[in-house]
Protein backbone atom coordinates (compact mmCIF):
# COMPACT_ATOMS: atom_id res chain seq x y z
CA UNK A 1 0.00 0.00 0.00
CA UNK A 2 2.83 2.08 0.79
CA UNK A 3 4.92 1.50 -2.49
CA UNK A 4 1.41 2.07 -4.31
CA UNK A 5 0.66 5.66 -2.37
CA UNK A 6 4.61 6.42 -3.17
CA UNK A 7 3.33 5.84 -7.23
CA UNK A 8 0.41 7.59 -7.16
CA UNK A 9 2.02 10.72 -5.79
CA UNK A 10 4.85 10.47 -8.08
CA UNK A 11 2.77 10.34 -10.60
CA UNK A 12 0.21 13.27 -9.68
CA UNK A 13 3.16 15.59 -9.08
CA UNK A 14 4.77 14.51 -12.69
CA UNK A 15 1.35 15.58 -14.10
CA UNK A 16 1.33 18.72 -11.83
CA UNK A 17 -1.77 17.97 -10.18
CA UNK A 18 -0.51 18.04 -6.97
CA UNK A 19 2.10 20.36 -4.99
CA UNK A 20 4.26 18.43 -2.60
CA UNK A 21 4.73 21.33 -0.69
CA UNK A 22 0.98 21.28 -0.51
CA UNK A 23 1.22 17.66 1.12
CA UNK A 24 3.96 18.20 3.07
CA UNK A 25 2.14 21.48 4.78
CA UNK A 26 -1.41 19.10 5.00
CA UNK A 27 1.25 15.99 6.72
CA UNK A 28 3.07 18.53 9.02
CA UNK A 29 -0.92 20.10 10.56
CA UNK A 30 -2.12 16.87 11.43
CA UNK A 31 1.19 15.60 12.94
CA UNK A 32 2.35 18.11 14.81
CA UNK A 33 -0.52 20.90 15.07
CA UNK A 34 -4.01 18.62 15.24
CA UNK A 35 -3.27 16.27 17.44
CA UNK A 36 -5.84 14.23 20.37
CA UNK A 37 -4.97 17.72 22.32
CA UNK A 38 -7.47 19.49 20.81
CA UNK A 39 -10.40 16.49 21.60
CA UNK A 40 -9.08 16.69 25.02
CA UNK A 41 -10.02 20.74 25.72
CA UNK A 42 -13.44 19.95 24.63
CA UNK A 43 -13.51 17.30 27.01
CA UNK A 44 -12.26 18.95 29.79
CA UNK A 45 -14.30 21.79 28.99
CA UNK A 46 -17.61 19.95 28.60
CA UNK A 47 -17.08 18.31 32.36
CA UNK A 48 -16.12 22.01 33.86
CA UNK A 49 -19.14 23.86 31.90
CA UNK A 50 -22.55 22.14 32.00
CA UNK A 51 -23.92 24.54 29.39
CA UNK A 52 -20.89 24.01 26.83
CA UNK A 53 -21.83 20.21 27.37
CA UNK A 54 -25.51 20.93 26.70
CA UNK A 55 -24.14 22.52 23.25
CA UNK A 56 -22.14 19.80 22.69
CA UNK A 57 -24.98 17.44 23.11
CA UNK A 58 -27.37 19.52 20.72
CA UNK A 59 -25.29 21.01 17.82
CA UNK A 60 -21.52 19.33 18.53
CA UNK A 61 -20.17 20.61 15.26
CA UNK A 62 -20.76 24.11 16.50
CA UNK A 63 -20.22 24.09 19.82
CA UNK A 64 -16.48 22.23 18.96
CA UNK A 65 -16.05 24.78 16.26
CA UNK A 66 -16.28 27.55 18.76
CA UNK A 67 -13.05 26.59 20.53
CA UNK A 68 -11.31 26.86 16.83
CA UNK A 69 -11.31 23.05 15.48
CA UNK A 70 -13.27 22.85 12.63
CA UNK A 71 -12.19 21.84 8.92
CA UNK A 72 -11.23 18.71 7.10
CA UNK A 73 -12.48 15.41 8.33
CA UNK A 74 -14.69 16.98 11.45
CA UNK A 75 -17.35 18.86 9.46
CA UNK A 76 -20.03 17.05 11.09
CA UNK A 77 -19.59 16.01 14.96
CA UNK A 78 -21.82 14.78 17.19
CA UNK A 79 -20.46 14.37 20.90
CA UNK A 80 -21.14 10.97 22.49
CA UNK A 81 -21.33 11.01 26.42
CA UNK A 82 -20.43 7.63 28.47
CA UNK A 83 -22.75 7.81 31.73
CA UNK A 84 -23.62 5.17 34.15
CA UNK A 85 -24.84 1.98 32.32
CA UNK A 86 -23.47 3.18 28.78
CA UNK A 87 -20.26 3.36 27.02
CA UNK A 88 -19.83 4.48 23.84
CA UNK A 89 -17.48 2.92 20.55
CA UNK A 90 -16.59 4.69 17.68
CA UNK A 91 -15.51 2.38 14.48
CA UNK A 92 -15.51 3.10 10.78
CA UNK A 93 -16.18 -0.25 9.27
CA UNK A 94 -15.84 1.25 6.28
CA UNK A 95 -12.67 2.23 5.90
CA UNK A 96 -11.18 4.56 8.21
CA UNK A 97 -13.35 7.93 9.16
CA UNK A 98 -12.00 9.63 12.01
CA UNK A 99 -12.53 13.21 13.59
CA UNK A 100 -9.60 15.07 12.43
CA UNK A 101 -10.09 18.03 13.87
CA UNK A 102 -10.18 16.67 17.41
CA UNK A 103 -8.02 13.82 17.32
CA UNK A 104 -5.31 14.23 14.19
CA UNK A 105 -4.55 11.57 12.28
CA UNK A 106 -5.81 7.60 13.26
CA UNK A 107 -3.74 5.02 14.82
CA UNK A 108 -3.32 2.25 12.93
CA UNK A 109 -5.20 -0.29 14.68
CA UNK A 110 -7.77 1.81 13.85
CA UNK A 111 -7.71 1.14 10.46
CA UNK A 112 -7.24 -2.59 10.44
CA UNK A 113 -9.63 -4.95 9.06
CA UNK A 114 -10.21 -6.63 12.79
CA UNK A 115 -10.84 -3.49 14.47
CA UNK A 116 -13.43 -2.72 12.13
CA UNK A 117 -15.06 -6.25 11.62
CA UNK A 118 -15.06 -6.81 15.53
CA UNK A 119 -15.44 -4.05 16.83
CA UNK A 120 -19.51 -4.48 15.70
CA UNK A 121 -19.34 -8.47 16.11
CA UNK A 122 -18.11 -8.73 19.83
CA UNK A 123 -17.07 -5.06 21.42
CA UNK A 124 -17.34 -6.01 24.67
CA UNK A 125 -13.98 -8.84 23.69
CA UNK A 126 -11.81 -6.35 22.21
CA UNK A 127 -13.05 -3.67 24.54
CA UNK A 128 -11.01 -6.00 27.17
CA UNK A 129 -8.36 -6.50 24.90
CA UNK A 130 -8.12 -2.86 25.00
CA UNK A 131 -8.10 -3.28 29.01
CA UNK A 132 -11.66 -1.73 29.21
CA UNK A 133 -13.82 -3.87 31.20
CA UNK A 134 -17.23 -2.92 31.81
CA UNK A 135 -19.60 -4.18 34.33
CA UNK A 136 -22.06 -6.91 32.78
CA UNK A 137 -24.99 -4.60 32.67
CA UNK A 138 -23.44 -1.63 30.83
CA UNK A 139 -24.54 -1.52 27.40
CA UNK A 140 -22.09 -1.06 24.55
CA UNK A 141 -23.01 1.18 22.11
CA UNK A 142 -21.42 1.07 18.92
CA UNK A 143 -21.09 4.21 15.90
CA UNK A 144 -19.98 3.54 12.64
CA UNK A 145 -18.50 6.78 11.21
CA UNK A 146 -18.92 7.92 7.73
CA UNK A 147 -17.61 10.31 5.58
CA UNK A 148 -21.05 12.91 6.69
CA UNK A 149 -20.53 12.02 10.08
CA UNK A 150 -17.72 11.93 12.88
CA UNK A 151 -18.03 10.45 16.82
CA UNK A 152 -16.16 12.18 19.58
CA UNK A 153 -16.76 10.06 22.73
CA UNK A 154 -17.15 12.31 26.02
CA UNK A 155 -15.49 9.90 28.57
CA UNK A 156 -17.08 10.53 32.22
CA UNK A 157 -14.80 12.66 34.68
CA UNK A 158 -12.77 10.81 36.75
CA UNK A 159 -13.16 10.79 40.61
CA UNK A 160 -12.08 13.20 42.80
CA UNK A 161 -10.70 16.16 40.12
CA UNK A 162 -13.44 18.60 41.48
CA UNK A 163 -10.42 20.67 42.22
CA UNK A 164 -9.01 20.75 39.33
CA UNK A 165 -8.48 23.45 36.20
CA UNK A 166 -9.24 22.98 32.23
CA UNK A 167 -6.05 22.41 31.89
CA UNK A 168 -5.46 19.78 34.50
CA UNK A 169 -8.18 17.33 33.97
CA UNK A 170 -7.42 18.04 29.75
CA UNK A 171 -4.18 16.51 30.86
CA UNK A 172 -6.46 13.35 31.88
CA UNK A 173 -8.33 12.86 28.58
CA UNK A 174 -6.06 10.16 26.09
CA UNK A 175 -7.02 9.64 23.21
CA UNK A 176 -8.43 6.46 23.52
CA UNK A 177 -10.83 7.35 25.68
CA UNK A 178 -12.22 9.64 23.51
CA UNK A 179 -12.66 6.45 20.85
CA UNK A 180 -13.88 4.35 23.54
CA UNK A 181 -11.29 1.95 23.76
CA UNK A 182 -9.66 3.74 27.11
CA UNK A 183 -10.18 5.28 30.03
CA UNK A 184 -9.09 8.48 30.98
CA UNK A 185 -6.02 9.07 33.48
CA UNK A 186 -6.52 9.30 36.98
CA UNK A 187 -5.06 11.84 38.61
CA UNK A 188 -1.97 11.93 39.51
CO1 LIG B 1 -14.53 5.51 6.72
Amino acid sequence: MAARTRALETILVGKGLVDPAAVDALIETYETRVGPRNGARVVAKAWMDPSFAQWLRSDATAAIASLGYSGRQGEHMRALFNGDGVHNLVVCTLCSCYPWSVLGLPPVWYKSPPYRSRAVIDPRRVLGEFGVVLPAETRIEVWDSTAELRYLVIPQRPPNTDDLDEEQLAALVTRDSMIGTGFPRARP
